[in-house]
């Protein structure tokens, strides 16, 4: 135990807070690492380019083009984060030993050495079918597609997926979150906004009635305000997936780079607990726009981090991160990420919330002054001590680059 962190258990103790108990809530806190981030959300089961109306943009080198190589750096990810973790895979990063199969036809089979991958290190996985970067989608529409070809070949591999994330429940022993998010949308004014919709809700409904047990696969919907080249409409917005979630009794899956400027994910988690057993997130930094930067100790991650902490709901929010950046080492893009988060919810867990809670309806003058206070209270010498024992190293820019000499440089 150093010094330092002996110091800021003083510290805390005089705002009420047991730093030693935030450090053993945080260990146990499942984040839920997207593998997109390894290889700028190509996948390994088409070559289209990037579509969807998501982008990632930078050239960095070294990027992983084999299941190999983006395994292999997971693991340097893994090895450099403290913490409980899943991985969270797409569709397309199916791994074809034969013959390779359209995603209406995926199986558990296909996905055989991902399973390997978690169980060997003792993680769970969560999936996401893919609805874009693939010939099948047509006019930029899958699953609300006026083509029944279309249509039905997204509603088939949805549900191929859900046979695969109750794969993925059963072997790892782990509840698999399996999240929809589909890209549909127009680029410009559309003269029919029910229809898309309109047959969106059957695709899931049809999607739906596969047989799966909900005690192992969580299916969560997410919502989206407008993708590059669909800023018209989109089939999947908040009402529309909201309102489906709810009155199908599956789990809402807010990413926060998906709302307006100003609105804040923060705001809506309160709101959303009161009427969702669980909940989802897909925790990344929108700047401007839903351009997926790799998410930092910032305010509204620190936000985000409080409002499931102080509402109790550690155990009710399914938190993932969603973001992509090719532009620097994608390494430490990761592990930047990842590690804020975890650093964000350490922060909310030092907060003295009962008596922040108690001062909102005493005093407004004192919670404001013991808010700012909070803020230069000696985090780091915690969070410090979190990595110490979960023998993580602190500087993993060092390890990233040793590895970049080492690897990542013979990547052609
Ligand atoms: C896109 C959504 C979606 C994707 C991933 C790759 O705007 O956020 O979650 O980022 O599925
Ligand atoms: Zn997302």
């Amino acid at each position: 135990m150093s010094k330092m962190y002996e110091l800021a258990r003083e510290v805390y103790r005089t705002y009420g807070v047991d730093t030693e108990k935030a450090l053993d809530t945080l260990k146990d806190v499942t984040i839920s690492i997207h593998c997109w981030q390894g290889d700028d959300v190509i996948g390994f089961d088409s070559r289209e380019s990037l579509s969807g109306g998501i982008q990632t943009t930078g050239n960095y080198p070294g990027k992983a083009t084999t299941p190999e190589e983006l395994m292999a750096d997971f693991d340097e990810v893994l090895r450099l984060l403290p913490g409980k973790k899943k991985i969270n895979l797409h569709a397309s990063y199916a791994i074809f030993e034969k013959r390779a199969v359209g995603r209406n036809h995926l199986k558990p089979e296909h996905f055989k050495k991902w399973v390997e991958f978690a169980k060997e290190r003792g993680l769970g996985i969560d999936f996401n079918p893919t609805f874009f970067s693939h010939p099948m989608v047509k006019d930029n529409l899958t699953l609300s597609s006026p083509d029944e070809e279309v249509r039905k070949y997204w509603v088939d591999h949805g549900k191929a997926c859900l046979k695969i994330a109750q794969y993925f429940a059963e072997e790892t022993g782990e509840p698999c979150v399996m999240n929809i998010w589909i890209p549909d949308g127009y680029k410009d004014i559309p003269a029919d906004r029910l229809g898309p919709r309109a047959r969106f809700k059957k695709s899931l409904d049809e999607i739906l009635s596969v047989r799966y047990d909900k005690s192992k696969v969580y299916v969560t919907l997410e919502s989206k305000v407008f993708g590059i080249g669909l800023e018209s409409y989109t089939v999947g917005s908040a009402e529309f997936c909201l309102s489906y979630a709810n009155a199908k009794h599956i789990t809402p899956l807010m990413d926060n780079g998906h709302y307006h400027p100003t609105e804040m994910v923060s705001d809506k988690i309160s709101s959303l607990l009161l009427f969702n057993d669980k909940i989802a997130l897909h925790i990344t930094r929108p700047v401007r726009w839903d351009s997926d930067h790799v998410v930092l100790f910032d305010d509204e991650t620190r936000e985000i981090a409080k409002e499931i902490v102080r509402n109790d709901a550690l155990d009710r929010v399914f938190i993932a991160t969603d973001y992509f950046d090719a532009s620097i080492n994608r390494l430490s893009a990761w592990i930047t990420g990842v590690r804020s988060v975890q650093e964000a919810l350490l922060f909310a867990l030092l907060q003295p919330n009962e008596e922040l809670k108690k001062l909102q309806n005493e005093d407004l003058t004192a919670l404001m002054v013991m808010q700012e206070e909070l803020k230069t209270a000696p985090f780091g010498a915690v969070w410090e001590e979190f990595l110490e024992r979960e023998h993580v190293e602190k500087n993993y820019l060092k390890a990233v680059k040793a590895y970049e000499e080492k690897i990542l440089k013979e990547r052609k």
